[in-house]
């Protein structure tokens, strides 16, 4: 008996053996070669990964790492596991994120002139705005931005009420609790909502635990973060649009080969473009999604009721501009450049 065990033991160290070589093959065949020379870079992003910001970060990652013949490699943090929605631009300056995608609005008093598309004037859709952004951008190379590379700029589509409560008239909101960021305080104070401010990665247990009774926000979350469940209605103001930058340590894009530079710098506009055009699509399924699947009411204004909602905004853009020219801006000029951008590009030119 005790002879007859060699030969089992031994065959099965050899069967062992055989298996670990053949698990260390697949595990050299199916991973890409990776030369010495390889970037890897960390990017961060501060939502979870079914929404936009973060989907745009997976097509970017996509385009670059092929274009680079993957001489590139990005590694994505959706969900605020590198750096949170208020630490992303520090988070990127100091080095803790080679890469980071922020919400400019959640630092309202930092990002004067780009946050300036977030006024209400008319941005019809997220492609336009994004176009508008991005040339905006290019003709004022705000000062904020001084400290990273921006590698590419978009915005949301417009924000809508969604809420608990049906809302079709200015009535019907007064003193409704909605989460919203940045400059939508002054709307919702304007139209006798409360904002209560807080990023949308912290908006999903606020609704649960009843902390708000709705939110203003473009629609697309209803379907990215479910709020279809907690919010059967939908109040369609089509109101203004939120400025996001993806943004670079500037140490490290010092440091990248002039042709991934190139790369990157080439697919900045048609990053904007990529984003709005998404953003716009994925708008149109949620709102088909929501009534389909949680039988979400959408309530349109009429047009006597639109007129009230807009024209009570008027003086928030006057106010903007007075507030921007005792910074040192020149408010009036970056309003007119803004009116021009959205004619431009709502005319597809
Ligand atoms: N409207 C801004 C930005 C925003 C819109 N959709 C998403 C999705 C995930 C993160 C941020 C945003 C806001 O309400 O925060």
């Amino acid at each position: 008996m005790k002879r007859a065990l060699k030969p089992v033991i031994g065959s099965a160290l050899g069967t062992v053996a055989i298996a670990f070589l053949a698990v260390i093959a697949v595990v050299f065949v199916s991973i890409p070669p990776v030369s010495a020379k390889t970037i890897s870079l960390n990017y961060a992003n501060f939502p979870p990964a079914p929404t936009f910001p973060c989907v745009q970060m997976e097509q970017w990652k996509t385009v670059v790492e092929t274009r680079t013949d993957n001489a590139v490699r990005i590694n994505t943090f959706p969900g605020g596991t590198l750096l949170g929605p208020k630490e992303m631009m520090d988070g990127v300056i100091s080095g803790q994120a080679d890469i980071g995608c922020l919400c400019m609005a959640y630092q309202p008093g930092r990002f004067t002139v780009t946050n300036a598309v977030s006024l209400p004037l008319g941005i019809p859709d997220s492609k336009v705005g994004s176009l508008v952004l991005t040339d905006l951008f290019n003709a004022y190379k705000p000062k904020a931005f001084d400290k990273v590379k921006v590698l590419a700029l978009f915005t949301t589509a417009p924000a809508n009420i969604m809420s608990r409560k049906r809302v079709a008239t200015l009535g019907d909101l007064k003193g409704m609790d909605l989460r919203a960021s940045g400059g939508a305080a002054e709307i919702l104070k304007i139209w006798g909502a409360n904002q209560i401010g807080m990023p949308m990665s912290a908006t999903p247990e606020a609704l649960q635990k009843g902390v708000v009774q709705g939110l203003f926000s473009s629609l697309e979350v209803m379907k990215d973060l479910k709020f279809a469940e907690e919010c059967p209605y939908a109040t369609l103001t089509n109101t203004v649009v939120y400025p996001f930058a993806v943004v670079m340590n500037l140490d490290r894009w010092n440091a990248l080969p002039q042709a991934v530079k190139t790369v990157m710098e080439n697919l900045s506009r048609e990053q904007a473009v990529w984003t709005g055009t998404y953003m716009d699509n994925h708008v149109n399924d949620a709102v088909e999604w929501s009534k389909k699947t949680h039988g979400v009411e959408f309530v349109e204004l009429d047009d006597a009721s639109a007129a009230t909602w807009n024209k009570a905004l008027a003086p928030i853009t006057q106010r903007w501009i007075t507030t921007a020219s005792e910074k040192g801006f020149d408010g009036k000029a970056i309003v007119d450049t803004i009116q021009h951008l959205v004619d431009q590009h709502t005319k597809g030119e």
